[in-house]
């Protein structure tokens, strides 16, 4: 059976891949709807060989596709998404805007796939945001053995994680300064190249940015846990395309670092790269962009906490972060509910 698939925010850096790992991972599309603003209506994209034509979002009929995988940002998905539900169309959304709602499933595939079920109430199914599905792949095998109470994380994010201008500004101001030229500032607040900003997404007024706080309402969610303290500090760094994360974990019970790597071995999305040595660990550029696993090094006792272990953890954010998650529960999502 084949499923008519619109595609919102085809021309962005999620919703490209989105239609490349459709492609890729041979998902049965029957008809695919490419739609963004009425800016690139016209435009033509490639799908499997042949080329298909961008349709303005405000004017597809959503009744058309069975799908649709959202990534145009969350005031789009905020007016759209239910009217695609409404027509019964069911909706993967990338974006933040429903992921805090009861009755919308959270979903990373190998940690909860069982909330998929929830999606009949409403039609959507909310795909959490880049840096939770990473960390959260990698510490569901150490979570179901040994338990954790506590987690610190830094992150090391990616420019592409705010799109595509992004990408453009961290290679328009690295030539600008190598070319003796002062750099340009209009997505990020402070020169991103050759920088590092303590700074994703808005302030909270807890001092935190919203970036942070969606590591902590996700995990919670996700783990149906709302116990687990997490204490995030996010970090823009001027890498293209791949996210890292130092993270540091406070068990309920004792585990290893040579149990933790045995279980990360096992677990269904993960890539353990941990010698202790040069070169030994994983990193965005040489490893995760354009790949899907989540790499896991750097896994290590921690000296100052008797149950405290640490790890780095890397994984391509626009694929596994993005639009590879939304991919993969699409595909659970036939493989299940949808006929
Ligand atoms: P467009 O290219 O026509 O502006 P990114 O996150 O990489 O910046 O991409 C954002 C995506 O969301 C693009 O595909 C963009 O389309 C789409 N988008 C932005 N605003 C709208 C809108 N008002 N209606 C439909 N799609 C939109
Ligand atoms: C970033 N994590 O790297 C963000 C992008 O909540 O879906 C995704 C924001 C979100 O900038």
């Amino acid at each position: 059976k084949l499923y008519d698939v619109a595609v919102v925010g085809a021309t962005g850096a999620v919703g490209e891949a989105m239609i490349a790992i459709l492609e890729e991972r041979d998902f049965p599309v029957g008809n695919l709807y490419p739609l963004a603003s009425s800016r690139s209506a016209g435009k033509t994209i490639m799908f499997k060989g042949s080329s298909v034509t961008v349709t303005d979002l405000a004017e597809f009929d959503f009744s058309k596709a069975q799908i649709g995988l959202f990534s145009a940002g969350g005031s789009i998905s905020e007016k759209y998404a239910p009217i695609a539900a409404a027509a019964g169309c069911v909706v993967v959304d990338n974006t933040s805007h429903f992921r805090r709602d009861e009755d919308i499933p959270l979903v990373v595939p190998e940690v909860n796939i069982e909330a998929l079920a929830g999606y009949t109430t409403r039609g959507i199914i909310a795909n959490p945001n880049c840096s939770t599905i990473q960390m959260l792949v990698a510490l569901k095998p150490i979570y179901d053995a040994v338990g954790i109470e506590r987690i610190n994380v830094c992150t090391y994010q990616a420019v592409s994680g705010t799109g595509k201008e992004a990408i453009e500004e961290l290679a328009g101001q690295t030539a600008r300064l190598l070319n003796g030229q002062e750099a340009e500032c209009s997505v990020y607040p402070k020169q991103i190249a050759f920088n590092a900003l303590p700074h994703i997404d808005t302030f909270q007024d807890n001092g935190y940015t919203r970036e942070e706080m969606k590591m902590v309402w996700e995990t919670q969610k996700i783990f149906g846990d709302h116990s687990i303290q997490v204490n995030p500090t996010c970090v823009r760094v001027p890498v293209f395309f791949g996210h890292s994360e130092a993270v540091h974990i406070e068990t309920v019970d004792k585990i290893t670092a040579e149990q933790a790597r045995e279980l990360l071995l096992q677990a269904p999305g993960v890539e353990v790269m941990d010698e202790h040595a040069d070169g030994g660990y994983p990193t965005a550029v040489s490893e995760s962009a354009g790949t899907d696993p989540v790499y896991v090094g750097r896994i290590r006792e921690d000296i100052s906490h008797p149950r405290g272990l640490d790890m780095w953890i890397v994984a391509d954010n626009v694929r596994k972060g993005a639009a590879l998650n939304s991919v993969q529960i699409a595909e659970s999502l036939i493989a299940t509910y949808l006929d």
